[in-house]
Order: C-alpha cells, then sequence, then structure tokens
C-alpha cells in the first residue's frame, strides 16, 4: 500500500538532492532537535536503580523510533530491528505499546489506530468468510489486513503441526476496540471517536454479537478460541476473551448513547447503519455471555475446564521465562494448568474498573505460580499487577524480569529482533503499575508505590490536552500541570486543580489533599 504523498513516492534523488543541500550539520542538528523535544514529553527518570533507568531509556528510545502518525503503517511484533514475524502487527501494538503513546504523542497513538480504521474492510471480510457479522482482525497484520498468520510451523524438518491462532485468536477485535476506547477516554476527542473509534468499537461488537451461541444452559458461550495462554488451544469460554468481548458489547452500546446526544456526532451512527434494535441486542449478548467468575473464591477460571486440568506449577520446575511447552512436550501442556503468559491476569491490568484489588490479588496468587513467561509479554504485566496489589518486591523483581528480555538476550531470540511489546510494557509497568497512573471517569488517578530502592520516579503524561509531570517519591508527590484538569490522588476523590505545581504527603499510609505550591 502506498501512503500518498508521502517521501516514498518521491523520486529519491529528489530527497537525497534536498538533504545535501542542507548539510549533515544541519540535518543533525534538526535531527537532535526533534529527538529532544519527543524525549522531553516522554522521559521517565528513576533515581536509585540506574539498571531500571537504563531499561526505561532502551524501552522509549525503541517505542520513539517505531512508531509513526501516518496511519499507513503500524509497529510490528519486533519494531524496526529484526525479521521475527516478518514484521506482523498483533495485539502487542494496541495493548502493549499503544498506551505509551496515547500518553506522550497522541498523533502516534492515532496513527495507529487510522491503520487498523484503514484495514476495517479487510476485518469484515474475514469476519464474513467465517460466517460472522462486524470485524474480525487478523491475529498477525500487515499491509493489507488480510490474516497472515502461517497455518503451518515446521517443529523439524519432518514434522510440522497446524498453527490455529490465525482462526482462534480472536480477542484482538476486542483489543482493538480497548485501544480506540482508551484513546478516546485520555484524549477526550469525540471527533476520533466520531471519526474512527466508533467505526472500531461498533464493528468488532457486531463480530461478538454474531459469535457468542445460546447452549442449553441459557447462557451464552463462545467456543473454540485461543485466549493470551497459547499453550491451551480449542478452549470454550476463556475468561479473558469473554470479559474483553462483554466489555466491547457494552461499550459500542455506550458509544451509540454517547454519540446519539450530539447533533455533529448522529452522522457517524447513520454511516454505521446502527438501530436500536440492535443496541439492545448488544446489551442482551453482554448480559447472557458467561465469564467463568466464580465469587466464593474470587477466581476467575481461565476458560471452561481449567480447573480440572493437572496441577503443575511452573513456579516449581525450573527457573522462569522458560518455554514449558518445550520442556513437557505440547501435549502434556495442554493438559496442564501450566500457562505461557498472563491470561486472566489480563483482564485486570486492561479493565482495572471491573476488578476489585482483593479480586486481583486473588487471581495473581493463584495464576502466578502456574506462568512460565514463555511469553515475552508476560514479565512487565506481573510487574505492573504486583505493584498494583501492594506487593513490592515482586514487582520488582518482575520490572527486572522484563528488563532483561532484550538487555540480557533473556529468551536466546534477540537476534530476531526486539520485543517491543514487553518494552511498552515496562513502560506501562513504571508509569501505570509503580507510578499507578489511570484513567478514571473524567480523572486520572495516580497512586504511586515505589520500589524502597526507588528515590525517585518521574514522568510526563499528557491527558486530555494537558501536560502533567508526574514527580513522586516514598512519601511525597508532585504534579504539575499546565492547565486545568481533574486529579485523584490515592484512593481519593477526583478535584479539579488549576494551572501550577500541587504537593501530596503521604503519611500513615494515606495521602493527603493536594496542596497548590506554585500557581500557573
Ligand atoms: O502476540 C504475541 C503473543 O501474545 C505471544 N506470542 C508472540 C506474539 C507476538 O509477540
Amino acid at each position: 500500500v502506498r501512503r500518498p504523498g508521502a517521501d516514498s513516492e518521491r523520486p529519491v534523488d529528489q530527497v537525497l538532492e534536498s538533504a545535501d543541500r542542507q548539510g549533515v550539520s544541519k540535518l543533525l542538528a534538526s535531527h537532535a532537535a526533534a529527538w529532544e523535544k519527543r524525549w522531553q514529553r516522554a522521559e521517565v527518570v528513576i533515581e536509585g536503580d540506574p539498571d531500571a533507568q537504563k531499561a526505561l531509556n532502551f524501552a522509549l528510545y525503541h517505542l520513539m523510533s517505531a512508531g509513526e502518525s501516518s496511519g499507513y503503517a503500524s509497529i510490528g511484533a519486533r519494531g524496526l530491528t529484526g525479521r521475527g514475524y516478518h514484521g506482523h502487527v498483533f495485539w502487542d501494538t494496541e495493548v502493549f505499546m499503544l498506551p505509551f503513546f496515547m500518553a506522550t504523542h497522541p498523533p502516534t497513538a492515532r496513527g495507529l489506530l487510522n491503520y487498523r480504521h484503514r484495514l476495517l474492510p479487510a476485518a469484515k471480510a474475514k469476519a464474513a468468510s467465517l460466517g460472522y457479522k462486524g470485524a474480525l482482525f487478523p491475529w498477525e497484520s500487515a499491509d493489507n489486513g488480510e490474516e497472515r498468520t502461517p497455518k503451518w510451523i515446521t517443529v523439524t524438518p519432518s514434522k510440522q503441526v497446524p498453527l490455529l491462532s490465525g482462526l482462534q485468536e480472536q480477542h484482538i477485535s476486542a483489543d482493538v476496540a480497548w485501544a480506540a476506547w482508551q484513546y478516546w477516554r485520555w484524549s477526550g476527542n469525540d471527533e476520533f471517536l466520531a471519526a474512527c473509534g466508533a467505526d472500531l468499537i461498533i464493528e468488532t461488537a457486531r463480530f461478538w454479537a454474531s459469535r457468542a451461541t445460546r447452549r442449553r444452559d441459557g447462557r451464552l458461550h463462545i467456543a473454540k478460541v485461543i485466549g493470551p495462554d497459547e499453550y491451551h488451544q480449542t478452549v470454550d469460554d476463556n475468561a479473558f476473551t469473554n470479559v474483553l468481548a462483554r466489555w466491547n458489547l457494552e461499550q459500542a452500546a455506550n458509544t451509540v448513547e454517547y454519540l446519539s446526544d450530539s447533533e455533529a456526532s448522529k452522522e457517524s451512527l447513520s454511516r454505521l447503519g446502527v438501530t436500536q434494535a440492535e443496541v439492545r441486542r448488544w446489551r442482551r449478548t453482554a448480559s447472557g455471555l458467561v465469564d467463568g467468575f466464580d465469587p466464593s473464591t474470587g477466581l476467575y477460571e481461565q476458560f471452561a475446564g481449567f480447573f480440572r486440568l493437572e496441577e503443575i506449577l511452573a513456579a516449581k520446575m525450573a527457573e522462569r521465562p522458560f518455554p514449558a511447552d518445550l520442556f513437557l512436550g505440547a501435549k502434556r501442556t495442554a493438559r496442564s494448568q501450566v500457562i505461557k503468559q498472563a491470561d486472566v491476569l489480563m483482564i485486570a491490568h486492561m479493565l482495572p474498573e471491573l476488578v476489585p484489588l482483593d479480586i486481583t490479588a486473588a487471581n495473581y496468587r493463584y495464576y502466578e505460580p502456574r506462568t512460565s513467561h514463555g511469553s515475552s509479554l508476560s514479565p512487565a504485566i506481573h510487574a505492573l499487577i504486583a505493584a498494583r496489589i501492594g506487593a513490592i518486591d515482586e514487582a520488582n523483581a518482575y520490572f527486572r524480569m522484563a528488563a532483561a528480555i532484550d538487555l540480557n538476550d533473556e529468551m536466546g531470540n534477540a537476534s530476531q529482533g526486539i520485543h517491543m511489546a514487553s518494552l511498552g510494557g515496562l513502560w506501562q509497568a513504571a508509569v501505570a503499575g509503580f507510578g499507578g497512573t489511570r484513567v478514571h471517569d473524567d480523572a486520572l488517578r495516580i497512586d504511586p508505590h515505589l520500589p524502597g530502592h526507588w528515590t525517585r520516579l518521574a514522568f510526563p503524561v499528557l491527558f486530555r490536552g494537558v501536560e502533567l509531570y508526574v514527580d513522586a517519591t516514598a512519601n511525597s508527590l508532585s504534579v504539575t500541570v499546565s492547565d486545568r484538569v481533574k486529579i485523584a490522588i490515592g484512593d481519593g476523590p477526583a478535584t479539579a486543580v488549576s494551572k501550577g505545581r500541587h504537593l501530596a504527603r503521604l503519611a500513615n499510609g494515606a495521602w493527603s489533599r493536594l496542596e497548590q505550591v506554585v500557581p500557573g
């Protein structure tokens, strides 16, 4: 696909001539100035832990290098650094990397979402080819949005096994919808919702509405999927998939209601052909979907039948991370409770408002020892969740594990390129985990929990067009804001603060109110 008006359409010699005219020192100076500007809007400062600082610098450098805002390209699983996965785009981009861009460089986040929006026709064609409505994004996406997951994987020269992710890892559709919704919440940009976000959220909801089937128990089920944990395939009612699908359906209905209130946005609803009957169906489907949650234990069952599998604890098998399927064999692994990566915990990560802290902690305690971290996507999410539930030493150990994936070639495959999702996850572990930032309604909540040896954690974020600089120590929190914005500290209420610097202190485990110390 050619990007209209892009440099790639200008003859190469014209581009070179223009570069030549400017000369090396001018080009270098503008390059350095551009980097300086981006770095200032993103740099995470960690004092007291040079290794963590290095890991964040490494992550930010690669994230910024790989992202661009045209909407014609996205970011492959290995960024621009290697041939692994042939440059294909996975949920890694929307769930692991995009949050970094939303908070530091919204045009890139918007470009990544525009890429999915541009490829909606192919996602609709994929859903239709399987007999469903709406949009099913490809598990592995490239330039034209067709499914690029290989159908077979070669294990030995004489042995090939089918690769089912392209058919079954359907949570990708909800992941894209989640990213669109997150972008809207962070930016508050209604134009985006009307022009792009609504299409992504509604077409994916249409897929789930046609995908769920009613069984004799009267409930709705989603059969034959692969959740984030790829060791278990062709499973029914993966909790992550079902909860995200339910959330996707509800957000589609909420989006329609929100847009119906504004004359300007009604056009997008008529473009999408949404009817009130359809909205009612989304809500009915959402409330009929099973989710595997047992209120008596607080646990989500990862999928139907998971609790009956052989109980093998990855934590007792070997030092993690390790590929459990290579140790146990794929078949035995599939019959066991050993999992590859955060799966149920991804619900708590992506939808924290639906999973209270005690439930998050119960699921962390259950699934963490069963997780081998055979995927690079897993350790950073464990760092983030552990930080959120106050298990700071574990969070710190997981942060280090995530940092080592590329800097120590922990998985032994860095020659195929670096692991972009893990790098986006590291930023999230620092800013959303230890920094405790997340959107809460129309406010930004900040609830820092620093590892004992971190003497300072500071970072900028952009929320609803307002620049914030968060600067935390073990017992103080300074927030400088460029304009009026709503903030909540710890578990306190949201309050609007005006331009300037504000300070809160932690005493006896509770944050004081934010006091303005420097007016704007
Ligand atoms: O998207 C991931 C998946 O979750 C685990 N296997 C590798 C993919 C690409 O990074």
